[in-house]
């Protein structure tokens, strides 16, 4: 069976699963690679409305696979181009809901954090234990973590390799919600739904804006966000919106 499963549960949805359970789910070549071919599809799919990206109810992932790098040599690192892969999640259009039970450490919590929304389980924990093992993030931990958290409690982390909690990381702003361990499939699941019954050409001028924003000056994000409002008045979705709400109906988007 593939080491990444694609699911379709319902209209609208993907979910994007790591199935290597053997190994915690630790981001070898082949999954890193099938991630990014998974989420460059998708982003391409004008079916898919949300993306779910989880790696069951067990564990999320346990970083990458320590087997794979021990005996690397940094040119051997450097030649993989592995920020292409990553960046392949990161510039998908769609949304993406991670959906977390269990471990998200090292490359684990990176790819968590690659993620808009992340719904967590009560006992999982995230953490960057690159540190114990002689290294450091590589994918984004020493920089989304502190965008997300603050450099006290990231330094922390980093410094550390001590993992959080799952209600700590909610109380530090590193997820979305955290629900009982055997509902973070439905939480994720209901988010997705709200989120694939929206305006699609909203949703990705939304995503698009907070991102490219949160790297902006205020001034810069500020001019951003008021072009993307305007364009949306360009689309029939922002008609049907408007003219549905002020008839008392529920709205039928088209993505157009
Ligand atoms: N890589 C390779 N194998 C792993 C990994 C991993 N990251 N994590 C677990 N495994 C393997 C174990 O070696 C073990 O294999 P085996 O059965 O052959 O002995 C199997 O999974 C089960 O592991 P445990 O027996 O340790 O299971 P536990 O449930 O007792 O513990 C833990 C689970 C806590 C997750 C533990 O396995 C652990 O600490 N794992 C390592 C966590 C870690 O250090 N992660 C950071 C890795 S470095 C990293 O992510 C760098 C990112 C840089 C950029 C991103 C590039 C992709």
């Amino acid at each position: 069976m593939s080491e990444v499963l694609l699911e379709r549960p319902a209209e609208g949805i993907a979910v994007v699963r790591i199935n290597r359970p053997e190994v915690r789910n630790a981001l070898n070549q082949t999954v890193r690679q099938l991630l990014a071919d998974h989420f460059i599809a998708l982003g391409n799919d004008d079916v898919t409305r949300c993306i779910i990206l989880t790696g069951g109810d067990k564990v999320f992932a346990a970083g990458a696979d320590i087997r794979d790098m021990v005996e690397r040599s940094p040119i051997e690192i450097m030649a993989r181009r592995g920020e292409r892969l990553w960046d392949a999640i990161a510039s998908c259009p769609k949304p993406v809901i991670a959906a977390v039970n269990g471990y998200a450490l090292g490359g684990g919590c990176e790819l968590a954090m690659h993620a808009d929304i992340i719904v967590a389980g009560e006992s999982a924990s995230f953490g960057q234990p690159e540190v114990r093992v002689g290294i450091m993030p590589g994918a984004g931990g020493t920089q989304r973590l502190t965008r997300a958290v603050g450099k006290f409690r990231a330094m922390r982390m980093l410094l550390t390799g001590e993992p959080v909690s799952a209600r700590d990381a909610l109380a530090m702003g590193l997820v979305s919600e955290v629900v009982p361990d055997a509902e973070v499939w439905s939480a994720a699941m209901k988010v997705a739904t709200t989120i694939a019954s929206m305006p699609p050409l909203a949703v990705m001028q939304i995503k698009e804006v907070l991102l490219a924003g949160e790297d902006a000056s205020l001034d810069a994000a500020m001019m951003l966000e008021r072009k993307a409002f305007q364009l949306l008045f360009a689309t029939g979705d922002q008609k049907e919106g408007m003219r549905a709400f002020l008839d008392k109906r529920k709205p039928e988007f088209k993505g157009r």
